[in-house]
């Protein structure tokens, strides 16, 4: 088994007798990133051998596992609820979307012949939509507005809302009221971005609320909801960002400096910076893509998604660029990155097709080659993969597949995915449709589901 732990790491692993092993799993709402969780904890807890890992013995102890979780609990990170999840499959569902973020700790044991080694699995399951919130890491309140004018107004940023926001702001007075009218005046620019990926959408509390909990609906729903959330922790820790003029102790917004810095350091100290803790350690970063989805979308959602990755992939730096003597400089240059030494690409749910997860990676792969090419990551630091978390269907050799659908069981030919994405012109949303299917009743709770490629992803998720 290979390690590129950092010293610090090999030191904490030494002295608590585990090896620790972190994954970030990154994507959008819908990516399949809880299914994976559940599978892969499953797969496991109770290792079939001839599907998973089969040169390899693992074993998992409950006793030990619950120490773990208790352990885990303590981190103020939530924990992922595996035992729900897991009996949602059970009961041929899939986990409800009630809690969005979290991590999932399984301790085991692996070996093979004497090598043997007692592995301590950490996998975030991160919305994208949290990362909006990186730009927060290491920078004050004024620099972040500074940033976000920048990104999103001014000249320079692109996002027409924003540029609209901070002209209204012209118009409020320097009082209680005023302000008021100022934090209202960005919610309402937060509704008219919220259709959008963007990650201007920030802080993301507004979206995600504070344990991940998706809020839904159209954008006059999301208004509507926004009266009632604060744009930060509590009414009284409230913030919004505002134009470089206002930093000018002349000007008429000066006096509300105080607070908003105040409500952001309390957001950044609450929500982000445990997350971001967290993840400034991490082995893998797996990005999941919902190709069938996007297919099914159209090119609207493709592109908007596509440069809602780049925009958080800019996060993510590869490790091996972490040179010591010239950390200072960096900390300047890179404020808010988060170092990985291995990013792989997970085009997820390939049960749903027939037999066609290398087109489906072929598809990952040109929408993200690009990003992940900025890594330089050598070989084997990166892949672009596809897998079934869960496998819901049986194949047959016609080319057709039965899987549980929502009108019952039925037996049909999937949609050919297409070697490349579509040219605009010719891709509407709806041109494709892949049925949505659900995983088979099975009330053994000792016997993961069927999988489709998560050998592959776990053996080099932890490099054996
Ligand atoms: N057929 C199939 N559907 C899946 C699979 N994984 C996820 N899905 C579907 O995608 C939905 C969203 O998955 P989920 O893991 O909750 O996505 P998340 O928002 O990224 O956590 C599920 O409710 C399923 O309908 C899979 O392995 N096979
Ligand atoms: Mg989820």
């Amino acid at each position: 088994m290979g390690s590129n732990k950092s010293i610090g790491r090999k030191m904490i692993d030494f002295f608590s007798g585990w090896e620790r092993i972190r994954v970030v799993l990154l994507g959008s709402k819908g990516s399949g990133k809880t299914v994976f969780l559940t599978s892969v904890g499953d797969q496991l807890r109770h290792q079939v051998k001839e599907k998973f890992l089969k040169d390899w013995t693992i074993s998992f102890d409950p006793g030990e596992d619950n120490k773990v979780q208790e352990e885990a609990a303590k981190s103020g990170i939530p924990v992922f609820k595996f035992q729900e999840s897991r009996a949602s499959f059970s009961n041929g569902e899939w986990p409800e979307k009630t809690q969005d973020w979290s991590v999932h700790t399984v301790p085991f044991t692996i070996g093979k012949d004497k090598d043997k080694k007692r592995i301590l699995l950490e996998m975030l399951d991160l919305p994208g939509e949290r990362v909006a919130d990186f730009a927060m890491i290491n920078q004050s309140y004024q620099q972040w507005c500074s940033w976000m004018e920048t990104s999103f107004g001014g000249v320079t940023g692109f996002s027409t809302h924003f540029k609209n926001y901070l002209k209204r702001l012209r118009n409020f007075g320097d009082d209680e009221e005023g302000k008021e009218a100022a934090i209202s005046a960005y919610k309402d620019y937060l509704a008219a971005e919220y259709v959008s990926y963007s990650l201007s959408l920030t802080p993301s509390i507004v979206k995600l609320g504070r344990d991940g909990k998706q809020r839904s609906g159209n954008k006059e729903q999301f208004r509507d909801a926004l009266k009632e959330i604060p744009v930060g922790i509590s009414n009284d820790l409230q913030f919004i960002p505002l134009p470089r003029e206002s930093f000018d102790k002349g000007s008429p917004h000066y006096k509300w400096i105080t607070d908003f810095s105040k409500g952001y350091e309390a957001y950044k100290k609450d929500v982000i910076m445990p997350i971001v803790s967290w993840c400034s350690d991490v082995n893998s970063l797996l990005y999941f893509v919902n190709v069938l989805d996007l297919l099914n979308r159209g090119p609207e959602v493709y592109n908007s998604e596509k440069k809602f990755a780049e925009e958080v992939f800019r996060f993510f730096r590869h490790k091996e660029e972490q040179n010591i003597l010239l950390k200072p400089f960096m900390l300047i240059k890179d404020w808010f990155v988060t170092y990985v030494d291995s990013v792989y690409v997970v085009a997820t749910q390939s049960d749903r097709v027939c037999d066609q997860g290398n087109e489906m990676i072929g598809l990952a792969y040109q929408m993200l080659k690009e990003v992940v090419g900025r890594f330089e990551l050598e070989d084997g630091k990166t892949n672009f993969l596809s897998c079934a978390a869960v496998d819901t269907s049986d194949e047959y050799e016609d080319g057709t597949i039965s899987a549980q659908t929502k009108d019952g069981l039925k037996q049909y030919k999937p949609s050919n995915v297409p070697q490349e994405w579509p040219p605009s012109d010719k891709w509407s949303p709806g041109s494709f449709a892949w049925p949505n299917t659900f995983p088979r009743i099975d009330k053994r709770a000792d016997r993961p589901p069927n999988q489709k490629g998560l050998d592959a992803i776990i053996r080099r998720v932890l490099s054996l």
